[in-house]
């Protein structure tokens, strides 16, 4: 165990990240604050902290404890440039983040999952294939377990799924295994702009040297744009037919093709549906076979794996309506994959908060799938205004209200996609919450008139 003692530590931010750093420093001996902009009453879960000696903080950020701190343990949400910590950096008072800290105490090999879509699904594939090949697997990161609480246990390997706003604050950070899975556009309300979210991105690569392997999208036009600046030994994947060194897509398996490998991986048992799931399966494989895993046993656990909730689920069919909750669409990219993967005509339920990123990408799907379109919540004025005349666009001011009119007008033999482009903080704690009250709205329907 790493020794916090004599060292004060402000952990800033007081959600899931920020009380797992507080259990971590305080067994390690720091003098720890926990500090956060909201009230104690709005904060869940800080009864887990009850008998730990911690200095609260709360409905704002006390300047002076700042000043004071030895070490700032930064929450992913919190944005480097608020005033607490930029006070702190200007003192040069360190500002490290949960996986930084944690990773320091971590010596089995790390799996870095990041990109902007697809890190879930391929991180807890990782996690699927490294338990049915016997390896003792921590699953977490931005999925959910903070890396924290690795700490304490013993694991083989861990798969970490890595957010932009985690690695900004990584220095030391050196996992073993890095996977890059795509770059497309989102989280511009915390960027300047794409580049800076994508350099964001590519910290995760900056300790990592030629013994180490990163794992990265041949098709994806931003990442061979960027891969020069990786030193690791580069693995590609590629769906669309490259020649490669590493996974390609052929018509109906995927080759490995890597220092005289030849190994055949058949397609017809995944059962993921999607093409970018074909993506998410070969980049999930690629750290199983370089760890010398059988390669049949870690197939067979990729195509056991049926998909995570919130991610294209199919809810229900009513009067041969199918309806799809796709709540973790939370931007452009990821409702363009979900659109295309439709059949005509589709009622599209969209918006949330805004991210400040474009909607017009989506113009040509919607034109051409979408009947109606939708929108809730902070967005929906401004994707009114990008996709106008696009298709039918109605309002609707809750999520209740959406699903109401989207049984109304889908007729049989549509779908009814709930695939927001957008965070959900504006009306619901968090995607899943917004996915879990779509599907209950949507279990209630009655066949013969709407809402029951
Ligand atoms: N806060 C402040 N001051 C500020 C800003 C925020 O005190 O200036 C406080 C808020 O009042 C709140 C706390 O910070 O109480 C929340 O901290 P947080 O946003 O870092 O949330 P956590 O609960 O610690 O969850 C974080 C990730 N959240 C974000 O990155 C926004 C979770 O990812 C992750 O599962 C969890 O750590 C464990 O690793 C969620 C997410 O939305 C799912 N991620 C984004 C995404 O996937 O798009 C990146
Ligand atoms: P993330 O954790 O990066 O948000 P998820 O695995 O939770 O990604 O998937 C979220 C949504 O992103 C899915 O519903 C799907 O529409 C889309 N998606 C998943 N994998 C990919 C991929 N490889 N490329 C593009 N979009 C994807």
């Amino acid at each position: 165990k790493r020794d916090y003692s004599e060292k004060k530590v402000v952990v800033i931010g007081a959600g899931l990240s920020g009380q797992a750093l507080v259990r971590y420093l305080v067994t390690r001996g720091a003098s720890v604050a926990l500090s956060d902009q909201r009230q104690a009453e709005q904060i869940a879960g800080l009864e887990s902290l009850e008998g730990l000696p911690v200095r609260y903080d709360f409905g704002g950020h006390d300047l002076s404890l700042f000043e004071q701190a030895d070490l700032v343990a930064v929450s992913p949400g919190v944005p480097l440039d608020c005033e607490p910590l930029r006070l702190a950096a200007s003192l040069n008072i360190p500002l490290l983040g949960e996986i930084e800290i944690a990773a320091a105490e971590i010596e089995a090999p790390i799996i870095g999952i990041t990109g902007t879509n697809g890190k879930s699904t391929t991180t807890s594939l990782i996690g699927e294939v490294m338990r049915v090949c016997n390896r003792r697997v921590f699953v977490g990161g931005n999925i959910g377990t903070p890396l924290v609480e690795a700490c304490d246990e013993d694991y083989d390997v861990l798969a970490v799924e890595l957010s932009s706003f985690q690695l900004e604050t990584v220095r030391k950070f050196h996992p073993r295994f890095g996977l890059l899975l795509n770059l497309s556009s989102d989280h511009l309300d915390r960027y300047p702009d794409l580049h800076s979210y994508y350099l964001a991105k590519l910290e995760m690569f900056r300790n990592m040297n030629a013994s180490d392997f990163a794992i990265l999208n041949a098709d994806d036009p931003e990442i061979c744009r960027l891969a020069d600046s990786i030193k690791a030994t580069k693995v590609w994947f590629s769906a669309e037919g490259k020649d490669v060194q590493g996974m390609l897509r052929e018509i109906d398996h995927l080759y490995w093709n890597w220092n005289g490998a030849n190994i055949n991986l058949p397609l017809a048992q995944l059962q993921l549906q999607g093409d970018h799931n074909i993506e998410n399966a070969m980049a999930a494989m690629i750290p199983a076979l370089l760890m010398g895993c059988p390669a049949e046993d870690a197939w067979r656990a990729v195509c056991s794996f049926t998909g995570l909730e919130h991610r294209m689920q199919l809810v229900r069919k009513l009067n041969g309506v199918s309806w799809y909750n796709d709540s973790k669409g939370t931007n452009v990219g990821s409702v363009v994959k979900s659109l295309s993967g439709l059949q005509a005509p589709v009622t599209l339920i969209a918006g949330g908060k805004d991210k400040g990123g474009e909607y017009a990408p989506l113009r040509p799907l919607v034109e051409e799938k979408v009947e109606t379109l939708i929108l809730i919540g902070e967005a929906a004025a401004r994707m009114a205004q990008e996709l106008s005349g696009a298709t039918q666009i109605r309002l609707a001011a809750t999520l209740e209200s959406a699903v109401e009119q989207a049984y109304e007008v889908t007729p049989a033999g549509g779908t009814v996609l709930l695939s927001p482009a957008c965070s959900s903080f504006d009306m619901f704690k968090n995607f899943a919450v917004r996915g879990e009250e779509f599907s209950r709205l949507v279990q209630q329907l009655s066949a013969e008139g709407g809402a029951a």
